[in-house]
Order: structure tokens, then sequence, then C-alpha cells
């Protein structure tokens, strides 16, 4: 079937893909399943968090769903992805499971980094999911090398760098530009615009929030990021691109998030409550979706029922799964490091006087 996407896409230096999206009724259900089940494991986090069984940092991904969902249907697990911080559904997205999630954020071995990371590290090497990243705009010099690497092995791939609106002010972010496009690696460097920062709106930090032209020489594409269908349809176009030789495009996904920046923000100080509740109202991603398996008979209420309930249940297991998960053992407070300093040769420094940790 073919579904055309109500809010035209809007193209830098670049012909916008069509509005009228391919796709089939199982396509959509799926969707809305993985969209509602990323929705159900973010609000159990807030719960888990208030409840202090997850400690440390944590930053939700409720309202940005689509973003995930739809770019999971124009990529394969052959390319390659990497985010920021907000990364529990990207993790998801890949293929982890909500267990690997809930254990990571709860600090316990069965999750995605073995319970050390904790919300901000998930990592799944083998779906090409390179992990969230603490240093907002780090990610992007990251995705500018997964991009070289897949030039340089001649890998038909792209390596997406997910960034906010926030770090699309940070300087690596343009220094990654110009040597992807220089040297036209297969990168999609993907704005999340959810609208603010750290408690900053985006008139407060950027001189010029039009974030799909700020690649100046680089093509791009202005995206409704709520609009799970939108993203697909978007990102095949520029994957396409970027394979084709073309080079990397800058893409904006004009989305929302109606959690506070982090755990520590409750997120109301900075914007209205209408404005949040607006959002909800009118451009909410699952409830999107939802209105096009009923709009389309795809499913009757009874069996969207259904769905919500057999994915309610997933996540609440994997909270159960993650709460009887063991904690790392202390071996682990001395894993991963170098005691082997033998070979190591700082300038100026006497290796005679290095004292190993072990
Ligand atoms: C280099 C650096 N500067 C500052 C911070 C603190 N910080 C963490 S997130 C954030 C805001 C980023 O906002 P945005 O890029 O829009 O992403 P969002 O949180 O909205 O997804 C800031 C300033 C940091 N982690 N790294
Ligand atoms: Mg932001």
């Amino acid at each position: 079937m073919t579904i055309e996407t109500p809010v035209p896409f809007k193209g830098h230096l670049i012909e916008p893909p069509s509005q009228m999206v391919e796709t089939s009724r199982g396509e959509i259900i799926d969707m809305f399943t993985q969209a509602y089940m990323m929705r159900r494991l973010e609000i159990a986090a807030d719960v888990l968090y208030k409840g202090k069984m997850i400690r440390g940092f944590c930053h939700l991904y409720d309202g940005q769903e689509a973003v995930v969902v739809g770019m999971e249907r124009a990529l394969t697990k052959e390319d390659a992805v990497v985010t920021s911080y907000r990364d529990h559904c990207v993790h998801l997205g890949r293929g982890g499971t909500p267990l690997e999630v809930m254990a990571e954020l709860m600090g316990r071995v069965d999750g995605a980094a073995k319970g050390i990371g904790g919300s901000m590290h998930m990592y799944k090497r083998d779906a090409n999911f390179f992990g969230g990243n603490g240093i907002v705009g780090a990610q992007t010099p990251i995705g500018a090398g997964l991009g070289f690497a897949f030039k340089y092995n001649k890998q038909p791939n792209v390596a997406v760098t997910m960034y906010g609106d926030g770090a699309a002010n940070q300087g690596q972010l343009f220094e990654a530009l110009n040597i992807a496009a220089l040297w036209d690696l297969p990168v999609i460097f993907m704005c999340e615009n959810n609208h603010y920062g750290m408690g900053t709106a985006q008139e407060r930090s950027a001189k010029s929030p039009v974030y799909y032209k700020r690649g100046d020489y680089v093509p791009g594409l202005r995206v409704d990021g709520m609009d799970a269908l939108a993203v697909k349809q978007a990102i095949k176009f520029a994957k396409e691109h970027c394979v084709s030789g073309k080079g990397p495009i800058v893409m904006e996904m004009d989305t929302y998030r109606y959690h506070g920046h982090s755990m520590s923000d409750p997120g109301s100080t900075y914007r209205t409550r209408d404005e949040i509740s607006g959002v909800r109202q009118e451009r909410d991603p699952v409830e999107r979706l939802r209105k096009l398996i009923l709009e389309h008979n795809l499913l009757d209420a009874t069996e969207i029922k259904q769905i919500e309930k057999e994915q309610r249940r997933i996540v609440d297991e994997a909270v159960e799964q993650a709460k009887a998960s063991p904690y790392p053992p202390s071996e682990n407070l001395t894993k991963n490091m170098n005691t082997n300093l033998e070979n190591i040769v700082v300038r100026g420094v006497d290796s005679q006087t290095f004292h190993p940790l072990v």
C-alpha cells in the first residue's frame, strides 16, 4: 500500500523525496508494536528511577520514538549507528532486548554493557551499534570514522550519527562534516531536533536553528520526525544518496521530548505545560501509528489492545528479570584495564617510578 505523508520534506541543495511512501499492513503494525514497547519501557524506567532502582544519569526518549522506528525500516544491521546519551530506544531499534536495556539501567550483568556503563552506554557490536556517548557531539566524528571504514572496505553501507539540536552547535560536528564531505564518506548526520538542549530553547543557543541547512555545502533534508513513515522514506533516500558515492547528507528530524532533559530536570521551567500537551494531542508518534491502523482498517480496537497488553507484559517481565540479575562481580573493577606497564613509555617520566595498580 502507498500512504502520503502529510508534511512535505524540505531540501537543501537537493531535490527532496516523494511524500508517497510504500509500506504494508505488516510494516505499520510492526512499527506501532515497536513504538508502543519503547514508550512503555521509558515510562517503566521513569518509575524505577523515582524508586531509586536506577541511579546516576538517565535520559528518556519518549516522544522521539518515530525517529528510531522509521530509521530502522530503511537500514540493515550491516549499516552502523552511533548516538548520544539518549540511547535506550536506539538500542532496542538495533535489535537489543528490553532486558539488556533495563539491566544496564540498573547496573546488572545482563545489561548491554554488562552493567558497567549505565543509561548512557548501551552498545551492540553485532548489530553495528556503536553506542551512546556522554560527550555532546562526540558521536559525530565517530560516525565519520564508521563511514570511512565502509568506503575503505568498499562496503555498500551507511553510517548514521545521531545528535541533538544543542550538539548541532558543537565544533567537532563541523570538523567531521568537512572531512566526510571532502572524502565523500557515506554518513547521515542526523540532527534530532527536539527543540531544546539542557533547558535551553533552540533560539537561545543557535543563530540559525535551521539545522538541515547547517551543513552549508552538504545537502540537507528536513523531515517530520514524529511520522515514522516520513522518517523511513527520508532515510531510504539518504542511504541511496550516500551509498551511491555522493558523500554525506545532513538530516533534521523535527521531533519532541516529553520528559525533561534528564531525571534532574522536571522539564517544565523553560516551556509551558500547554506546549507539551499540545504536542501529545496533535503529533504523538505512537498515536499517529495507531490512527493509521484504524483509518486503514488494518486491525480493530480489540486487536490493538491485545498488542498493547503483550508489549506491557514483555516490558514488565524485563523489569523483573533485570531486578533478579546480579550486580557485576568486584573483579570487574580491575578488568579491561592495562596493567602491563612495561611497554608504556611516557615522555619525561622514569618508568621505574611507575607503581602498577595490581
Ligand atoms: C561537550 C559537552 N558539553 C556539555 C555537556 C552537558 N550536556 C549534556 S546534554 C546537553 C544538552 C544537549 O542537548 P541536545 O544536543 O539538544 O540533545 P538532547 O538532550 O535534546 O537530546 C549538555 C549541554 C556534555 N555532556 N558534553
Ligand atoms: Mg535537543
